[in-house]
């Protein structure tokens, strides 16, 4: 998580994950977390809790935050991926920008489609399903829910450069850089071809496309107000061994340590670089 209460890390400081999952009727309602040094795991709980407390999606009737101590040394840093907002205008031009932006990173057709399908299953993906990105073959092993990826960080200075540049609003600048942090520890695996993202909350209706040679490309009118619809799919080269992807995703510590930049609105056609005019 993007936490009001940051730190910038030492050596000697005894860093922990702290991680918080919300529910209501066995549901995932929202979850968010970070890595911080000890003297803020107060605070940062505190703030963890009252989001959980204030979700658009509900009152939880049941809340669990983890406070686990990491390992410094096994921290891995990588910088964020670069930032994106694709010229959209409805929900049939979103469509022809997913559908392009994968292409272009790798992803095989019947693979895009598979994906948005799942998505868009009455099923809910609290998590992230991993699916072959040329056949489109769901490749996860955990139940429906999908893939929690888990345990990541950013260092203060990473984060007040995204801060410095961001204009989401007050409410959302934390969510852009959540899903940017979670998109670039995803990406950082190699044989992960790219991912889509369609937000569950009814009410937010930009989502996102990212990949290592894309960077994280924001998708406004993904889907219309009101749809809870929405999840995660990873693309996932065949060769990918599952259960080491999915120990990385869930287990590693990551820190971001660089922000890689907001570059603005751009069009489909400046993003995948087949502008011939
Ligand atoms: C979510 O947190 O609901 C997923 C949001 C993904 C898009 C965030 C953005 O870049 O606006």
């Amino acid at each position: 998580m993007a936490g009001t209460f940051t730190q910038d890390h030492d050596a000697a400081t005894a860093l922990y994950s702290i991680r918080m999952r919300a529910s209501l009727n066995g549901l995932h309602i929202s979850g968010a977390e970070g890595i911080y040094n000890e003297t803020l795991i107060l605070n940062n709980s505190q703030s963890l809790l009252q989001r959980a407390l204030n979700h658009s999606r509900g009152t939880p009737d049941s809340i669990t935050l983890t406070i686990e101590r990491i390992d410094a040394m096994k921290i891995r840093k990588i910088p964020s991926l670069p930032i994106y907002t694709c010229t959209v205008n409805s929900e049939k031009d979103a469509r022809t920008a997913i559908h392009s932006l994968l292409n272009h990173a790798g992803v095989g057709t019947k693979a895009a489609f598979s994906a948005l399908n799942l998505i868009e299953s009455d099923m809910p993906l609290s998590g992230a399903a991993l699916v072959d990105a040329l056949t489109g073959k769901r490749l996860d092993t955990e139940a429906h829910g999908g893939i929690r990826v888990s345990r990541l960080g950013i260092e203060d200075t990473a984060l007040e450069n995204f801060q410095e540049t961001a204009s989401y609003g007050v409410h959302n600048t934390y969510r852009v850089i959540e899903a940017v942090m979670l998109a670039s520890k995803t990406a950082s695996y190699p044989g992960v071809i790219a991912e889509v993202c369609i937000s569950d909350n009814p009410e937010y209706t930009t989502g996102y496309v990212s990949s290592q040679g894309l960077g994280y490309v924001r998708i406004p009118h993904i889907k219309h107000e009101g749809d809870a619809r929405g999840g995660r799919v990873y693309f996932i080269d065949s060769r990918v061994d599952v259960n080491s992807l999915t120990k990385y995703l869930q287990h590693t510590p990551v820190m971001i340590d660089k922000f890689g930049g907001n570059n603005g609105i751009k069009d489909l056609s400046e993003l995948i670089g087949t502008d011939n005019s």
